[in-house]
């Protein structure tokens, strides 16, 4: 947490200047643009059973590389990551550069979350964090360090929470009291013994619920017995716009509106975004022009003429490589239908002109989702489409979808 010094300490028989350590580490990670540091000691997780239970209920979906064995236990025990690991040094960075709600946003315009909007933040974290591997390494040449952004099995927000950086929301984020929750975590292990910062043991979200209350596809599943917030992966936008790779549930696309890419609203309506929530510092955390006021359709189409190679050069700094270009035009598909659904049978050509270039790409997932989206348009044109790709179609489950497509008629 931004707080006080400590005295110096003796371990191990060596005396260590561990408070001017504490402070030279606290004030390069704020002079490298981090808005939030802290320390803490790396003891087993308190939290391995909550992990345990939350993978056998199935609610990771289809992100296995959170529960395999392996991954698991290094998780709950860091000194599987790093042997000998004795603290970890937590930072936390802002990246908003939009602290209004998105909600009023036009809905024949793309929303994409906001830690999306400019870098990938794992590009720009790790260098922050080799910086204070370097004040550690001053002090203790012969030091081991592990930077982890995301990039390994890790347990980060609850190491941050030990570090004061802030307490589990009802929305499972990570809180803290003078900054909300719009910052991205990174850490770094070391087998230095450096003195904790203290940790943040409260819960400060009171009798709130804004953000249960918000969720458009009731993902937010309230506390457990033990006091732990629970998500279900599955039906978060986030998770379906970025992480699942097949089709998104019928039940659930209408659900997304117009989020292309992740999902903000359970820490828009967080009265503590509202009120203390920062803009970000760092210039690479500023939104990409190409992205600033296109419409959904114009990104659709640019993304539609692009080769997945192609795509990946496009989106080579940005978090937005990750769904592929089959996964980004399987949401924009699913943003245009629930753009069309509300306009009463009135779709604008270029909104079906790319709908029926979506429905012959070479990738299943990307017809499919567009003969959902021209189902939403309810006109003869899109029925027309629909009705000619029926006869060529080949594909099981895009025949499927455009049987469902066609049958309000
Ligand atoms: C998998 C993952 C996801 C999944 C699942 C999210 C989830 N809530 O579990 C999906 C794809 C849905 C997702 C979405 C998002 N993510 Co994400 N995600 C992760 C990742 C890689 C692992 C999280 C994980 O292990 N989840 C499993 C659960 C069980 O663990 P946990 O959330 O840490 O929960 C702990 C508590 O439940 C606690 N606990 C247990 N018992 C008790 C008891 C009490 C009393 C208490 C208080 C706590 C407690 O123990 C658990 C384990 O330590 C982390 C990075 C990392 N390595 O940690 C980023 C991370 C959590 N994501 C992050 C972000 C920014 C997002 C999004 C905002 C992106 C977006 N805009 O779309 C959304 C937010 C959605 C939401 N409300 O969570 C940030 C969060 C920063 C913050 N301030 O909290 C992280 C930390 C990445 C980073 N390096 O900054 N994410
Ligand atoms: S990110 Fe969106 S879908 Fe996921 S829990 Fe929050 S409000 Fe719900
Ligand atoms: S919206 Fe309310 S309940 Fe949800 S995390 Fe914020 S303070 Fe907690």
């Amino acid at each position: 947490m931004e707080g006080a010094s400590l005295p110096g300490t003796a371990r191990g028989g060596a005396v260590v200047n561990h408070a001017s350590l504490v402070d030279r580490l606290r004030a390069r990670a704020l002079g490298s643009g981090a808005a939030l540091f802290g320390v803490t000691d790396l003891v087993e997780s308190s939290h391995g059973s909550r992990l345990h239970q939350w993978l056998t209920d199935g609610m990771h979906g289809e992100m296995s590389y959170l529960a395999r064995d392996e991954a698991v236990e290094r998780r709950v025990r860091v000194d599987r990551t790093l042997p000998g690991a004795r603290s970890a040094v937590l930072i936390g960075v802002d990246y908003a550069t939009e602290l209004r709600p998105d909600a009023e946003v036009d809905p024949s315009r793309p929303v994409i979350a906001r830690y999306a909007r400019g870098r990938d933040y794992h590009d720009v974290l790790p260098g922050i964090l080799e910086g204070l591997a370097a004040v550690i390494r001053a002090d203790h040449p012969e030091a081991r360090h592990r930077p982890y952004v995301d990039t390994g099995p890790i347990l980060e927000r609850e190491w941050a929470r030990d570090a004061g950086l802030g307490w589990f929301g009802r929305n499972t984020m990570l809180i803290h009291p003078q900054r909300g929750s719009w910052f991205v975590l990174g850490i770094l292990l070391t087998d230095v013994v450096i003195e904790p910062t203290g940790s943040f043991d409260e819960d400060r979200c009171g009798r709130c619920r804004a953000c249960l209350d918000a969720c458009p596809t009731g993902a937010l599943l309230g506390r457990n017995a033990e006091g732990a917030p629970v998500l279900d992966a599955r039906l978060c936008i986030s998770y379906l716009t970025i992480e699942a790779k097949g089709a998104i549930p019928l039940d659930l696309r209408s659900k997304l509106g117009n989020r292309v890419f992740g999902c903000d609203i359970c820490q828009e309506v967080c009265p503590w975004n509202e009120r203390f929530a920062k803009e970000a510092s760092l210039p690479a955390f500023a939104p990409r022009a190409d992205l600033d006021g296109v419409g959904l359709v114009e990104l659709a189409l640019r993304i539609l003429e692009m080769s997945e190679k192609g795509y990946q050069r496009e989106f080579a700094d940005s978090p937005l490589s990750r769904p592929r270009r089959r996964g980004m035009l399987r949401n924009l598909c699913v943003g245009i239908g629930n753009w069309l659904a509300g306009l009463d049978g009135k779709a604008p050509t270029d909104a079906l002109d790319f709908l029926g270039q979506a429905l012959t790409d070479a990738q299943p997932l990307v017809r499919a989702h567009a003969a959902w989206a021209l189902g939403q348009a309810r006109s003869e044109v899109a029925d027309t489409l629909l009705e000619h790709r029926l006869r060529e179609e080949t594909d099981p489950g895009v025949r499927v979808e455009i049987e469902g497509a066609l049958a309000w008629t």
